[in-house]
């Protein structure tokens, strides 16, 4: 008997990780540069100054991965592929060395016995693509298809499931409204296009990957759980836009082939022309996929705002007239996060209420915790925080499968401790440690604990409970 969370059988765990935090070899086998390699050279982007550069060194550690993977016991693995290895330029013929990587990845994992699982967009857009505009411009969402046509022929056959974008908030919104995200960009109106156009990349991806035969795809999206600060109906309409700006605009049209009600004014007077949204688009958009990819965190409390008139200098499309409030009484991680494995539940059956049967099932593609990891005198970090994190979570999960949440799968974030984004080396998700530069793996003890989780599981699948 053991105390770990119980989940249906067939419950898939496993792990995830991006092409950009933890590859390195950025100009390996002629692979292009991306707007990721552009932006981490920008003075002050990432907190650390460093870049993905070596990161973890996967592109030449990958075998010394896949053996933790299968150590660790999960059955599927989800990593990204970087379109700038495919097509140096972003356009054009395919670069055999780059995608040959993936291939040799898919076939170690597959001899291992763990499933692929492919992002193909996770934030590493070819920086020639980004010249011409980047997701502010439509073609950028044709040449995302031709990209995923490419991929999907040569790996289609041994890669069962398919994600096409990750997180296209971040991509929207962080690169190109507020900045802190590659591109960089600080913009109005083409922050609200690059969204759409994402959103009919998506759509045409789901349609070359129809075509080449794929049987499961889908979209990972990092959903908020918003609650409003106070019961004052300003709190709760500031929420209201909390969540359609982080959650209905993209679940709405991807679901329902319609955006959000109020959503073109959810960003108010900043919307000056919507002219990029042809017709047709929300049919594209709508394809239907096979799962929803779910990435959670940490939830949002938001009170009413002013809106505030954004500095020219500093423009942003971000609707101001919200403002997040702190959680007291839980404990942050080192992102400074709130710790809420509660809201994942609430996030869970708030979907399946608002969609019902327009709900695909679920996988959560990414949920960890960064912690303040410190090896100790044996070398191992004994990181008990990020256990914690993991157990809750993971309970939260499956209260809400016993809710009735057709969930049917978890990969933890992230397999490596890597490039975290604008804060470079400076925060840890791995559940193995990685020393950085000569890296130097060493599985940490929340590693250890989700080992025995997943045997546990596999133990009582197999006894028939
Ligand atoms: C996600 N935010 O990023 C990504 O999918 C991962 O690549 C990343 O390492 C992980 O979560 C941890 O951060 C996010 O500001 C980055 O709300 C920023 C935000 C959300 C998700």
């Amino acid at each position: 008997m053991s105390d770990f969370p119980v989940f249906p059988p067939g419950f898939e765990f496993g792990a995830a990780t991006s092409a950009y935090q933890i590859e390195g070899g950025t100009r390996d086998d002629g692979r292009g540069p991306s707007i990721w390699d552009t932006f981490s050279r920008r003075a002050g982007a990432v907190s650390d100054g460093t870049s993905g550069e070596t990161a973890c060194d996967h592109y030449h550690r990958h075998r010394e991965d896949v053996a933790l993977l299968a150590d660790l016991g999960v059955s599927v693995y989800r990593f990204s592929v970087a379109w700038p290895r495919v097509q140096p330029s972003g356009s054009g013929p395919v670069n055999a060395r780059g995608l040959d990587f993936y291939a040799r990845l898919v076939d170690d994992l597959l001899e291992a016995g763990i499933k692929p699982v492919a992002t193909l967009y996770h934030w590493d857009l070819p920086q020639p693509l980004e010249d011409r505009g980047g997701w502010r411009s439509r073609g950028t969402a044709e040449r995302f298809a031709e990209y995923t046509a490419l991929v999907a022929e040569r790996l289609g056959d041994r890669v069962a499931r398919w994600i096409t974008l990750n997180e296209p908030w971040c991509s929207a919104f962080l690169g190109y409204a507020n900045g802190e995200h590659a591109p960089g960009a600080r913009e109005g109106t083409p922050a609200l296009a690059a969204a759409h156009h994402l959103l009919v990349g998506h759509g045409l991806a789901m349609g070359a990957l129809r075509a080449a035969g794929v049987r499961e795809a889908g979209i990972s999206l990092n959903l908020d759980r918003v609650r409003p600060a106070t019961p004052d109906p300003a709190d709760a309409e500031a929420a209201l836009r909390a969540e359609t700006q982080r959650n209905l605009m993209w679940t709405d049209p991807l679901l329902t082939g319609r955006y959000a009600p109020g959503e073109p004014d959810t960003f108010g007077e900043l919307i000056e022309r919507q002219d990029f949204r042809r017709e047709g688009d929300l049919a594209l958009v709508s394809a239907p996929m096979d799962f929803l990819g779910l990435n959670y965190y940490t939830p949002s409390t938001v009170r009413a705002a002013p809106w505030r008139e954004p500095d020219p200098a500093r423009r942003t499309a971000m609707d101001n007239r919200f403002e997040g409030v702190d959680h007291p009484g839980v404990r942050h991680t080192a992102m400074g996060w709130a710790v809420v494995p509660d809201a994942l539940r609430d996030l869970l059956v708030s979907l399946r209420d608002r969609y019902g049967a327009l709900l695909p099932p679920i996988h959560i593609t990414e949920n960890g915790s960064a912690e303040h990891d410190v090896p100790a005198a044996d070398g191992i970090v004994h990181d008990a925080d990020r256990i914690a994190y993991l157990e809750s979570h993971l309970r939260a999960a499956a209260a809400a499968i016993a809710d009735g949440v057709d969930l049917r799968g978890y990969t933890a974030w992230s397999l490596l401790d890597n490039f975290e984004w604008a804060f470079g080396h400076s925060r840890r998700f791995g559940l193995v440690h990685v020393d950085f530069p000569t890296g130097t793996r060493t599985p940490k003890a929340s590693y250890h604990w989700y080992k025995a989780a997943i045997a546990a599981s596999a133990a009582r699948e197999h006894r028939g409970e």
